[in-house]
């Protein structure tokens, strides 16, 4: 899978695409990511990429004809291009599926107010939130977009088991973990996970995931 990021600061990607599982993939050529910074796209001498909204109001837009002009030198073929936005889609399960079965993602990077909307018009590209909350740009969010997808490529996550087990795949939370040492300032490893009891402790962990989905989550509760 190849997934390119428009980008204002290809650097914010550097420590995290190398880092743990997504770096390992990406030195592996499970996933090809490739940086453009958009800034080298501006054809004017001092390479803007932003500026004042039409029609008034704070904050810069970013500007059409630098991402349009990154986006052209893309190799041709299908891909399928999202720009990270607070208006965008919410992320979800279904939605990380949907770009996992993709070979090509094109990842825009918004920041400031926003892009322009010709470039949701022109490319055509969705708009993909990860959150009701707003940040500096959409490169934390596409870092989530990358490490999420990776992670359902096969072969990047090591036992099939562990992503079955994750959060969400069984419709409600995770059930607490615990390893070594059995007691830590006073606080102990409940006694059914030390006894062996494979069927005492498929329930408790079942009862201890409702418990915590009910407390942290109780919407998954109600689907
Ligand atoms: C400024 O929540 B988000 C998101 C928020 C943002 C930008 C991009 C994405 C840009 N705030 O996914």
């Amino acid at each position: 899978m190849r997934i390119d990021v428009l980008t204002q600061f290809p650097e914010l990607f550097d420590g995290p695409l190398r880092t743990s599982l997504l770096g390992k993939a990406i030195e592996q050529g499970v996933v090809d990511v490739r940086l453009h910074d958009i800034r080298t796209f501006a054809k004017d001498k001092h390479h803007i990429t932003d500026d004042n909204a039409y029609g008034g109001g704070p904050g810069m837009v970013l500007k059409v004809e630098p991402i349009f002009a990154a986006y052209d030198s893309l190799p041709d073929g299908p891909k399928r291009a999202v720009v990270l936005s607070p208006a965008g889609r919410r992320l979800d399960r279904d939605l990380v599926n949907e770009f996992a079965a993709e070979s090509n993602l094109v990842l825009i990077c918004g920041r400031y107010e926003g892009v322009d909307e010709r470039v949701l018009e022109g490319l055509p590209a969705e708009e993909v939130s990860i959150g009701d909350y707003v940040l500096s740009g959409g490169e934390l969010p596409a870092l989530v977009i990358i490490e999420a997808v990776t992670r359902l490529i096969p072969g990047v996550v090591g036992r099939a088991e562990s992503i079955q087990q994750d959060s969400f795949e069984s419709g409600i939370l995770d059930y607490p973990h615990y390893t070594r040492p059995v007691e830590f300032r006073g606080m102990t490893v409940p006694e059914v996970l030390r006894s062996g009891d494979h069927a005492a402790i498929e329930r408790w962990r079942h009862e201890a995931a409702l418990a915590k989905t009910k407390k942290n989550r109780p919407d998954l509760l109600q689907q």
